[in-house]
């Protein structure tokens, strides 16, 4: 029985049926988000021990392979990238936006007319579930599943607790969000509480840049130009990244980097990590700036403060000169 515990932070309707489809289910898929990160990763594992604990079939699922960098996690090689959906009673999104970030879609057409618990914090997600659990104030998927554990009355193991902390992390920018709120430290010391590794994230999302990255990350940041709309700008060309190894995982997180410039009002970094595709990263520091509306119509999404798009293009380099006569 789900405790009856205040809880203002989830919508408590939709975690009762939540936990009514669960305890019916024996066969659950969870599903990741494509381009997997430390909060859909953390979110999916932490749900997958608990269903297991409970004696249910379980698998995860991502279509993209989880990144080198966090496969520090337990059980993220247990991920599987074809999904077969008649072979389960239950699917839950974790952390997806979209359907199409979820991506089985475009294989599955009919996955979401199936018994589908969607769990999110994006604010572009239009509750595409049967069940929603769509909770945009909350800092990250795993804050969510952290209220949902609490309210369903289930335990949380140590490992559970490093899944939940892993994504707490990774979607507060280490805490440095505005998204970072009193509840949020709550958790964290709850979960710290609980025998979350703590270190271990440390140690292997903030402590271990190699070389290359190192590399990439220096011919990044002396790109960073400002703009005439206050905006810090870095473009990365496809013929510059060929030079570097797994340019596509190494580039991740230094858009928060470019974002610390000062002179400007947001950060966009353009790159053409896969030949013929453009990928967009925006962040801000200020409230005041929605770059999810900016994201969207570029036929990406995400966060106010924090989005994304991709379109098949080509980038291509474009001097200018200008011409300042000598005061005569
Ligand atoms: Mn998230």
């Amino acid at each position: 029985m789900p405790h009856t515990i205040a809880s203002a932070a989830i919508d408590l309707d939709q975690a009762n049926l939540a936990w009514a489809a669960i305890i019916e289910a024996k066969r659950i898929g969870i599903i990741s988000h494509r381009h997997p990160d430390p909060d859909t990763i953390g979110s999916n594992l932490t749900l997958y021990d608990l269903l297991s604990s409970m004696g249910k079939s379980v698998h995860s699922y991502c279509v993209d392979q989880i990144p080198q960098t966090y496969q520090f996690l337990p059980q993220t090689r247990g991920y599987l990238s074809e999904l077969i959906p008649a072979e389960h009673d239950l699917l839950i999104s974790v952390d997806c936006g979209s359907p199409e970030q979820m991506a089985f879609q475009k294989t599955h057409p009919t996955i979401l007319e199936r018994n589908f618990i969607n769990i999110d914090h994006h604010a572009s997600n239009q509750s595409f579930g049967i069940i929603n659990i769509v909770q945009t104030n909350l800092s990250s998927t795993s804050e969510i599943i952290f209220n949902l554990l609490n309210y369903w009355g289930v335990s949380i193991t140590p490992r559970m607790a490093t899944y939940l902390l892993v994504g707490l992390y990774y979607d507060t920018g280490s805490f440095m969000h505005s998204n970072a709120t009193p509840a949020v430290m709550e958790m964290a010391e709850s979960l710290l509480r609980l025998g979350a590794n703590q270190q271990l994230i440390i140690q292997n999302l903030y402590h271990n840049f190699s070389q290359e990255k190192f590399h990439l990350w220096g011919k990044t940041l002396e790109k960073i130009k400002i703009t005439d709309k206050n905006s810090a700008v870095a473009v990365f060309g496809n013929d510059e990244l060929q030079e570097f190894h797994n340019a596509s995982e190494n580039l991740s997180g230094v858009i928060d980097y470019i974002s610390m410039t000062k002179e400007s009002d947001f950060a966009v970094m353009i790159s053409e990590e896969k030949t013929g595709q453009i990928k967009g990263s925006l962040r801000t520091r200020y409230d005041h700036i929605n770059l999810s509306d900016l994201a969207g119509q570029l036929g990406g999404g995400g966060h106010r403060k924090a989005s994304g798009f991709g379109f098949p293009g080509k980038l291509t380099k474009e001097v200018s000169w200008k011409i300042i006569p000598n005061p005569s």
